[in-house]
């Protein structure tokens, strides 16, 4: 079987440093019960930690989504923050977060009309799972998980993560995230995870995409691409390097994340104060993507952002901005709940 069809076959079957000061206060709303809007939730706090300087704390009271998503909608991209206070930030961390719970994560869930969360382990807690992996199985069935893991990870641990609701591994290149892991040892965790019909969910920078596709087209498992592979939209979108990067989407058949537009813009407008025409340089990008590759797009919100530093958008607005991207129902309903349930749930009814 060639890498490709494997991939097809793989994806239908399968499923400064941290805190110098700042320091906060509040009780988490975490395990305190399921709140039942995100007000209600509780404000973002940090529990023992003491804040990255400057960090922005996710946006409380989001606005009710004007678009009303379809029955089951999925939102792939998000990720829970601690509590610090019962799931430690990991000492290797680039950043120190605000808290942002399981509850929180569940609540805004149920505000914005998804059905569904695929809980992507954030980088400040390192490889330990255990956040993410009590955040799936809170969930009960309608989460999934991707993990971070090291090389040495045991088989026995790995199907616990299975057990548990977790679908993939993320490969992160960014050095303000993580320091960089060998690439043979990268290659060690995908041989290892393949066998599970697990995916990898890769992050770079749009530059970086020419130094490292030559790693990729190795990898045995499908690819699942962060944030479009994060364009520089003040390119031009029929321009080389966003071309570079349809092609390897192509070529691979991965699958891509139609997310953070709130990171990728450069004029805005942002997703606050009502905005309905949010982040209009990201639109050709993440238009094109939807078009091209209307099977193999996936959205999610990126809550609780990490590591904005401009502003901290409206989710329920960043919901809005869904329609500007995938402008019918066939594409909206492709994006939203085909895509994503054939992914990570797949057999489902849905
Ligand atoms: C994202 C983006 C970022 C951070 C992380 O795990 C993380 O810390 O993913 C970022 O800073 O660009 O996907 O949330």
């Amino acid at each position: 079987m060639s890498d490709l069809s494997r991939r097809a076959f793989l994806g239908s079957t399968s499923a400064l440093l941290a805190g110098t000061a700042v320091a906060c206060s509040g009780n988490s709303a975490a395990g305190t019960g399921t709140p039942t809007s995100p007000t209600e939730a509780g404000a973002p706090v940090t529990g023992p930690f003491t804040k990255t300087p400057g960090w922005l704390d996710w946006y409380q009271n989001p606005s009710a989504p004007r678009f009303a998503v379809p029955a089951g909608a999925v939102d792939a991209h998000c990720h829970v923050f601690g509590p610090g206070a019962q799931f430690p930030f990991a000492p290797e961390r680039k950043y120190t977060p605000c808290d942002a719970s399981k509850d929180q994560l569940f609540a805004l869930r149920d505000h914005l009309g998804m059905s569904r969360n695929v809980i992507v382990q954030a980088t400040c807690h390192g490889a330990d799972n255990g956040a993410m992996v009590d955040a799936v199985q809170a969930a009960g069935g309608r989460a999934r998980g991707i993990a971070t893991v090291r090389p040495d990870i045991t088989d026995t641990e790995l199907r616990r993560l299975d057990e548990a609701g977790v679908r993939g591994v993320r490969f992160n290149f960014l050095p303000r995230l993580v320091e960089g892991t060998p690439k043979d040892d990268l290659t060690t965790i995908a041989q290892k995870i393949a066998p599970l019909g697990w995916h990898i969910v890769i992050y770079f920078e749009g530059p970086d995409l020419e130094g490292l596709e030559g790693f990729f087209d190795t990898l045995p498992t499908p690819l699942v691409v962060d944030h479009m592979g994060r364009p520089d939209v003040t390119r031009p979108v029929d321009g080389p390097e966003f071309g570079r990067f349809l092609r390897f989407v192509e070529r691979n058949e991965a699958w891509v994340k139609v997310s953070c537009p709130e990171r990728l813009t450069v004029t805005g407008p942002p997703a606050l104060d009502g905005e309905q025409n949010a982040y209009t340089d990201v639109v050709p990008f993440s238009r094109r993507v939807v078009e091209e590759f209307p099977d193999s797009v996936l959205w999610g919100s990126d809550w609780p952002h990490p590591n904005l530093t401009d502003h901290m958008p409206d989710d329920g607005l960043l919901v809005d901005h869904i329609p500007h991207v995938a402008t019918t129902p066939e594409l909206q309903h492709k994006l939203l709940v085909a895509n994503p349930m054939r992914l990570y749930w797949p057999g489902e009814d849905y």
